[in-house]
């Protein structure tokens, strides 16, 4: 056996003889205990089984109500120093957070299967990819790891190869929220996350290894671990650009990553890579790539109808887990605004008759491994990714920020990535619609001081002459009534078409303080229902509320003191200076 095979086996009976469990099952990642698991789950009650008929292999958990979503308050960073983890994180010192979460891991296995799952983020193949092993005493953990990661035998090999991985240990424990917490060892590459069964809080490999672990490692090795989509936009002449996006969660980046070209622009193709996190590296020739991670989506559900995102739509209809969804009559799963059938059981599985509020949970979710998108990309296997031609920043604004915005340069770009604001949504615990800063979508993920990451942000332009540009969108504008002012979902490729027209240097702009603006008509709005009037608002700037938003960025990165780099310092002042002589 070598090394890191017995350092795993060393650490799997450390784990189990500190938290008791039954037995122990070392997940191969077959087809065939992928349906074990699901019929031993049905005959428990994790799952239930939805319509067969017309939803083959689709399966309902409803997890506990008290969790439903990242818990970010409970959510900790823990570095020797606090100021490594900076203020964008909670912080704990490792010794304390290892003190606190071992006592709550003694015999929490008692009576349970612990499940050992190694997995491989990123192609199997692909120097870029980086492996896990994720202990945890939850069967559904281990099949959305399945659906998510390439899990199983292939990466135990890759492990043994490595010799390194991130340990990820996770037990559901008693879900009693004054016991959960979700705590990151940067330094020793580990995590231990308990009481919760909910996505991002216990599927490790995701936000937990991914992001934050991912972010630290990419750092001190020069790469860069985002929550981004990534997509491949092919024009009828057969021109592929990639692009990566980072909204915040819940912002549209599954729906950007699988859109469906509207009418006027059927002749345009459509290649997901990812729809949440991508890896970023500078390839030999300074390229930027970027590689997805996962191979499976954990899915937003309400608000996805066949009108929305017909592929997401249809990619859900089989071999799909949903969770906490309602249910119709005849068991099909429901959702608000999915458009079809009536739910008859609410997401905690009471009869549903309007008078409990939503029959779905807002942040119900789908699991589905990516091949079952029609568009899903041939090179989301490709070793060495796929190079990226924009990259694009977002979030949800009703007002201030316009449909889009191209930054004049990398170091602006920052600047661009480091403001975005954007309002709270159902995907982590907290009131929903108040605005944060919410930098590069990745506050609640940047697993280091913020003011160190823009830091590393800032060092690429040192690096190389082919950098991507760097744009800003957002879906989410409102008329003075909360209407949607621009159509999204699909129209959004409009969009996106100029964002390309912009990096193959094919079409001018409007030079503003805050950046390049589309000029009147360059967005093509053709068999759209859509004003001029409403279009000159949606690509217009109101300086007032501009010098604003600057003032209160500065004040932000007062926040974190002198460690926040000049560069981004100086843009801000030039920013406020622009907006001043605007006047
Ligand atoms: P996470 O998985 O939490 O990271 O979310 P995400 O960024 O992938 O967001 P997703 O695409 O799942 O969309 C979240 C919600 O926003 C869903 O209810 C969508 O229907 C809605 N949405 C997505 N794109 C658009 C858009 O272009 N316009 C509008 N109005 N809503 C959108
Ligand atoms: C997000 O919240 O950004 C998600 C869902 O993608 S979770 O897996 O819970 O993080
Ligand atoms: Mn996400």
């Amino acid at each position: 056996m070598t090394s890191s095979l017995s350092t795993l086996r060393e650490w799997v009976d450390e784990v189990a003889s500190h938290t008791r469990p039954n037995d122990i099952h070392w997940c191969s990642g077959s087809d065939d205990e992928y349906t074990q698991l699901i019929e031993q789950m049905t005959a428990d009650g994790t799952l239930s089984p939805l319509n067969q008929d017309t939803y083959p292999n689709c399966y309902l958990h409803l997890s506990d109500p008290t969790d439903v979503a990242r818990v970010e308050h409970l959510t900790y960073v823990c570095t020797d120093s606090q100021e490594d983890a900076g203020p964008n994180n909670n912080w704990m010192s490792p010794s304390e957070a290892h003190a606190k979460v071992d006592a709550l891991f003694k015999g929490a296995m008692r009576g349970r299967t612990m499940y050992v799952i190694p997995y491989c983020m990123g192609p199997i193949d692909s120097p870029y990819s980086r492996c896990g092993v994720e202990i945890t005493d939850s069967a559904y953990v281990a099949i959305n790891m399945k659906l998510m990661t390439r899990m199983g035998s292939a990466a135990l090999e890759r492990i043994e190869r490595d010799g390194v991985f991130v340990r990820g240990l996770h037990s559901t424990g008693d879900l009693d929220p004054e016991r959960r917490f979700i705590m990151h060892f940067p330094a020793e590459l580990s995590i231990k996350s308990i009481g919760s069964g909910y996505g991002g809080n216990a599927l490790l490999g995701k936000k937990c290894h991914a992001l934050r672990i991912a972010s630290h490692q990419a750092r001190a090795e020069g790469w860069l671990a985002e929550h981004m989509m990534i997509v491949g936009l092919e024009n009828p002449d057969g021109e592929i650009h990639y692009i990566a996006c980072a909204f915040p969660s819940a912002c549209g980046k599954t729906n950007l990553a699988m859109l469906i070209p509207p009418h006027s622009l059927s002749g345009w193709k459509v290649h997901t890579l990812g729809d949440d996190i991508a890896w970023l590296h500078l390839d030999e020739e300074g390229q930027l790539r970027a590689i997805n991670p996962e191979s499976g989506y954990f899915g937003v559900v309400p608000g996805t109808n066949r009108k929305t995102n017909e592929n997401a739509f249809n990619m859900i209809c089989s071999d799909t887990i949903f969770t906490n969804v309602a249910r119709t009559a005849n068991n099909e799963p429901w959702w608000e605004d999915k458009r079809v059938g009536e739910p008859a059981f609410d997401w905690q599985n009471r009869a549903y008759d309007g008078s409990n509020g939503k029959a779905a949970h807002p942040n119900s979710r789908f699991t589905v491994a990516a091949r079952n998108n029609p568009t899903y990309s041939a090179l989301a296997d490709a070793p060495e990714g796929v190079p990226i031609s924009a990259i694009v920043f977002g979030g949800r604004r009703k007002r201030v920020a316009p449909l889009v915005y191209e930054a004049k340069d990398w170091r602006h770009g920052v600047l661009v990535g480091a403001s975005v604001g954007s309002e709270t949504t159902a995907a982590a615990i907290g009131e929903v619609g108040v605005i944060r800063r919410d930098p590069m979508a990745m506050k609640p993920f940047c697993g280091y001081n913020f003011a160190d990451y823009w830091q590393h942000w800032l060092s690429f332009e040192q690096r190389t002459d082919k950098l991507p540009r760097i744009f800003h969108v957002n879906w989410f504008r409102q008329d003075d009534d909360g209407h949607f002012l621009w159509p999204g979902f699909g129209e959004n490729l409009r969009v996106l078409r100029w964002i390309i027209d912009r990096c193959e240097n094919r079409i001018g702009a409007k030079e503003t303080p805050v950046g390049y603006l589309p000029e009147d008509g360059d967005i093509d709005v053709s068999e759209l229902d859509i004003s001029p009037e409403v279009m000159r608002q949606l690509t217009a700037i109101d300086i007032e509320r501009w010098k604003t938003e600057n003032e209160h960025f500065a004040d932000y990165l007062d926040t974190f003191g002198d460690r926040v780099p000049d560069a981004l310092r100086a843009e801000q002042r030039r920013l406020a200076a622009a907006l001043e002589a605007a006047q």
